[in-house]
Parts: C-alpha cells; structure tokens; sequence
C-alpha cells in the first residue's frame, strides 16, 4: 500500500484572462490521501487517476505553476497528483529513477517534461507495458500517449523572431541562451528560429546559441560570458523562463541595459521587475498553470478509457473546455501570449 501525497495549494485569481479561459479557484484535495495499490489501474484516492508529475526539474516557478494546474485539475476530477524530480540536474537521464519508481507503485499516468527525447524511453516503455499512461507536457519524447503541447513550435518560434527583430530594428547580431542542450522544446524552437531568420531577416545573424540548463546562476554566467566574446551583440532571445529571468537581472545592473535587447519566454511574475526599469519591452508565453490542468485532464481521459490517444479524440478539460487530439498525438493548449507594460500587472503566474 503506497502512500500518495497530495499538495493542497491555492491560486490567487488572475485579473485578466488573455491566454484561455477562466482560471477558476479551487483547492484541490485534502492534505494527504492514499492512491492505493492499484496495480496499475491508475485509481487516484477518490476514484479518478493518481498520476506522478515530473517536471524538468524542481524549483523552477514555471512547473511549480503547471504542477499547481495538474493539482487543480486532480481536484476537480478526484484524482491525485505526486509530484517529483531532478532538483537542479536537468541532464538527459535525470528523470529515469523517477519514472522507474512511479511504475513500481503502479501509479495510474506519468506527466513528463522530458529533458531529452530519447533518453527516457527504456523507462516510458516499461510503464507502459504495465498498462501505465504516458503524457509528455511542455517538452515531448518519441515514446509517450499523448504530448501536450503549450502553442504550436513555428507559433513559438517565429514569434520569438518577430519581437527580437522589432526590438533591434531589424539587423545586427543576436545571440540564444537556451535551457538544456537536450531539451526537445528548445532544440524544436531554436531550429525553427533559425530557419526563420535564414528565410525572413537577412540583416540579422545568429551569432552564437548557450546553454544554462535552467540553472538560473549559470544562465546569468552565461549571459555575461556572451556579451564579453561578442562586443557588436545586439541582443538575446532567451526560450527558458529561467534563462530570461536570469539574463534580465544581467543587463539590468550592467552597461547593456537599455543597448542590448532581450526577449524570449518569461513568466510575467519573473520579468516585472524587468519591464518596469525598461531592461526588457516585450516577451511571450503561455499560462504555465493552464498547461499543467490540461496535461492532468489529457491523462484522467486516458487512464479512464474515454480516450485512446487517436486523432480526433476529444475530452473535455474542466473549465478549459472540449480539446481534440490532433496528428501524432499531440493536444494543443493555444497561442503564445506577448507580455508588456500595458498588461504585464493583470498576471500573477
Ligand atoms: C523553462 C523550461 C520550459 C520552457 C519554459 C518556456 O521554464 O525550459 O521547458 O517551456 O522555460
């Protein structure tokens, strides 16, 4: 009999709702519960799933908002949701022993932002063959039920591109500071950020891409280091909340501030600071919370059998409404949002 621990966690309201729909209050669940020895039917402390939720790594404010949504969702559709992972190592196996252990107790889901895409597929299979189901959020693997996916990656991208080339005038030298080098998100976007500029912006040069691995003091090291090796850097477009956040706090106290631009994708409550003392005009995201109460509901809809995973399924994700499973599997959430002065206040993730 294993003991399922399930976070109480309550979300104050957001003032406006620009990304989706209503983000209605709820506490989720009581302070503990017991997922029971299910034997892998998945049956959370009150009837619905009991699904572990293994972020890229703890501590990151981005998963603390979309495990928040998943403990959300779980209290809603009375399931449970155990939250684990690698604190600080984001490296391409550091999420295997966390998988390895949730299919020992025969938990009902796995909700996974995969620091690699391969890497953790001997460990998804074997949940899987135990008649566990797979979800990937916010970064996806070969080998998964369903992959909930924040926006569509060219949405992500060339958005990215559209605020760095307006932001520097349309030409000169830019640089990426990244996440992890094997992060399947990121590596999706930088190449369609580049394919982009190939395409559309001649006057503007990728001149290097870093890695900080969403470790928020090497992210600032980097982006330091990055500005030191190119004097002509115009900017930097950082597609890591932790990177952004980090290369903000950078410039800001630095001789760049105001010279060298940045965007990228920032948790609004991480880049007030910066959008109030000009360090940063715009940047983009999703609502990170939404992300992880859609990726819950995608994984109850499976262990429950109303879903198989087939495009065209639909299922119904609380107050999100209805969303249908498109090619490959994969569930999107909506469309990038860009943060500014104007509305960075009525955000509170
Ligand atoms: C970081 C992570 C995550 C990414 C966001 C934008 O929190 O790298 O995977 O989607 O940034």
């Amino acid at each position: 009999m294993k003991h399922m621990l399930i976070k109480t966690r309550r979300l104050p309201a957001l003032a406006a709702l620009a990304l989706t729909a209503t983000l209605a209050l709820s506490a989720c669940g009581s302070d503990d519960g017991d997922g029971g020895d299910n034997g892998g039917s998945g049956g959370g402390g009150g009837g619905g799933s009991a699904i572990t939720m293994i972020p890229k790594s703890l501590g990151n404010p981005y998963f603390d908002a979309s495990t928040a949504g998943a403990e959300r969702a779980a209290g809603e559709f009375d399931g449970s949701i155990e939250e684990v992972g690698p604190t600080g190592d984001a490296g391409p196996d550091s999420q295997v022993p966390f998988i390895q252990t949730a299919t020992q107790q025969g938990v009902g889901a796995l909700v996974v932002s995969a620091n690699d895409p391969s890497a953790l597929c001997d460990s998804l299979e074997q949940a899987q063959d135990v008649d566990i189901k797979v979800v990937t959020f916010d970064s996806d693997t070969e080998c998964r039920d369903l992959f909930v996916n924040q926006a569509d990656a060219q949405g992500i991208a060339s958005k990215q591109i559209e605020l760095i080339a307006d932001q520097i005038g349309g030409s000169g030298d830019i640089a990426i500071l990244s996440a992890a080098a094997n992060a399947t998100n990121q590596n999706e976007w930088i190449s369609l950020m580049e394919e982009d500029l190939a395409a559309n912006y001649p006057d503007i040069n990728l001149v290097d891409t870093v890695y900080g691995d969403d470790d928020d003091q090497k992210s600032f090291d980097q982006t330091a280091a990055l500005l030191q090796a190119n004097p002509n850097l115009k900017g930097i477009v950082s597609p890591t909340t932790v990177g952004i956040a980090a290369a903000a706090r950078y410039l800001s106290t630095s001789e760049f501030k105001g010279k060298v631009a940045l965007t990228g994708l920032g948790a609004p409550s991480q880049m007030k600071t910066f959008i109030d003392d000009g360090t940063v005009t715009e940047f983009a995201l999703w609502n990170p919370d939404d992300l992880g109460y859609l990726a819950a509901y995608a994984a109850e809809a499976l262990v429950s059998g109303d879903i198989s995973g087939e495009e065209g399924d639909t299922f119904t994700a609380g107050d999100l409404g209805e969303y249908t499973v498109g090619a490959d599997g994969i569930v999107v959430l909506g469309e990038p949002f860009v943060f500014d002065a104007s509305n960075i206040n009525d955000f509170d993730f």
